[in-house]
């Protein structure tokens, strides 16, 4: 990609709305994004490489566990630096965030939310350093949608339970030290707990051919017989809300971050179209190519907006999990519809690696699609509003 040339976007002024410590961490990861990610990332999706160094670069800005107690090893920052950092990382590329959100949201929550003060404090510090590098297995080749259906099992065996199952699409998996995964014990009743590499009857095999995500490394997790001690089981949760909440604020994360990715677009499109001449004048200057523009940035100052006022209630431990679904439904569609006309914008350019553009868009069809497909959120909310289940 050429230089790096990204300007925030901020048009209703949504920095007067943030805290002096908000905006120094925007700034530092949007700085590391451009000097760290943005020279190597069209190489690495290319190449279908995930950048393995970038793990202790992302934990030196700080954005594993930023809202983790500072006492495990994190940031201790509020939800709004969360996302601010989410959405930095994303205006890069949504596989370097998605390396972010499963371990901050999908690994170390459920550890601290869920775990023992033993297993806080052996996994918390070991994530929030980068030395681990965590995953999170819910999904299972029959059962995305639907995780209640899951076939992965533990049995008891005194001291300790005996895993079997698999899980597929999980980001991370080939190069994780940890993995999180979910499983049903004998009632039928899901349990967490973590399963460490190198435990006998664990594979993590590489899942190639993928078209999005590529610098974002995708597995499946395997597991046969696996011994896995009393002692790795979370305590304090049982059931689908186990996974479920780790959901919530992975969820929130990939608001803030689809609106990093669509101003990564729109600051693209806006910059070719005032440097690209045809006819004799820039391209911005006609009406169609101004119509996209306008349209981008209405939606972006709208999901802004959307996105603050959701940050602000998730300080305040109001966030629902609709409201959530709300957002992530509303700004990943509103980012991945910015991608197709930004990319039209740039013209044949559009589908090289000069430009973000196509990288981006592909991406974010998996965003449309994990922690919850378009569909599923929409349904959340017609559930909410209707106080009808749509599911069953
Ligand atoms: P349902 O009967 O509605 O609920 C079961 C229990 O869970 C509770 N609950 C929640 N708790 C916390 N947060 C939420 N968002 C919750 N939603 C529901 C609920 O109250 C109930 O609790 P209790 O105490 O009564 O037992 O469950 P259901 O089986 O009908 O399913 C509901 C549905 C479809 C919404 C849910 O299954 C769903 O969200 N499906 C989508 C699956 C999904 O999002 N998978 C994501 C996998 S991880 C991933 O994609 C990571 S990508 C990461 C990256 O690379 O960035
Ligand atoms: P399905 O559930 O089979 O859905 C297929 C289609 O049917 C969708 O359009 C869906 O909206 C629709 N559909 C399903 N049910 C309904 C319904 N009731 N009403 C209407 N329409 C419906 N999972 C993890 O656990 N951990 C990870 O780290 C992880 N990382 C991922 C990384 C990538 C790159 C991808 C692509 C996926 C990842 N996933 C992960 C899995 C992801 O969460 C699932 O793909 C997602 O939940 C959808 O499940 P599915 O692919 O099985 O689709």
């Amino acid at each position: 990609m050429a230089t790096d040339r990204f300007q925030g976007h901020d048009y209703f002024l949504m920095d007067e709305l943030l805290s002096e410590e908000h905006k120094l961490v925007r700034n530092s990861v949007r700085d590391w994004v451009k000097k760290e990610v943005s020279p190597i990332i069209e190489d690495c999706c290319q190449k279908a490489e995930f950048p393995k160094h970038i793990v202790k670069g992302l934990a030196e800005i700080g954005a594993f566990g930023p809202y983790i107690p500072e006492e495990y090893g994190g940031g201790g920052l509020d939800q709004i630096s969360y996302g601010l950092i989410m959405q930095e990382l994303e205006r890069g590329d949504s596989g370097i965030r998605s390396t972010a959100s499963v371990q901050s949201s999908l690994v170390m929550y459920p550890i601290f939310t869920y775990g023992s003060e033993e297993q806080k404090k052996k996994y918390l510090p070991k994530l929030a350093s980068g030395e681990y590098l965590g995953c999170f297995g819910l999904t299972e080749p029959d059962h995305g949608s639907n995780p209640n259906g899951m076939l992965s099992n533990i049995k008891d065996a005194g001291d300790h339970v005996i895993l079997n199952g698999s899980k597929m699409w999980i980001s991370n998996a080939p190069f994780a030290d940890v993995a999180v995964v979910w499983a049903k014990n004998e009632d039928g009743k899901i349990q967490g707990m973590v399963v460490e590499r190198g435990m006998e009857g664990f594979t993590t095999p590489e899942t190639h051919g993928k078209w999005s995500l590529r610098a974002s490394a995708t597995g499946e997790l395997v597991f046969d017989n696996v011994k896995i001690p009393k002692e790795n089981i979370f305590p304090n949760v049982i059931g689908l809300k186990g996974p479920l909440g780790c959901l919530n604020s992975a969820r929130y994360g990939i608001a803030w971050g689809a609106i990093g990715a669509a101003m990564d677009c729109y600051d693209s499109a806006l910059r070719y179209s005032k440097e690209r001449i045809q006819f004799g004048r820039p391209i911005g200057g006609f009406q169609l190519q101004q119509k996209k523009l306008a349209e981008m940035i209405t939606e972006i100052t709208k999901a802004q907006t959307l996105t603050w006022r959701l940050g602000v209630l998730k300080n305040e431990n109001r966030a629902t999990p609709q409201q959530i679904s709300m957002a992530k439904r509303n700004n990943v569609d509103m980012a991945l519809k910015i991608a197709r006309e930004a990319r039209q914008i740039h013209g044949g350019m559009g589908i090289t690696g000069e430009y973000p553009i196509m990288r981006h868009m592909m991406n974010l069809e998996s965003v449309i699609t994990y922690e919850g497909t378009h569909d599923i959120h929409l349904l959340i909310t017609g559930m909410d509003v209707t106080g009808e289940n749509a599911f069953m």
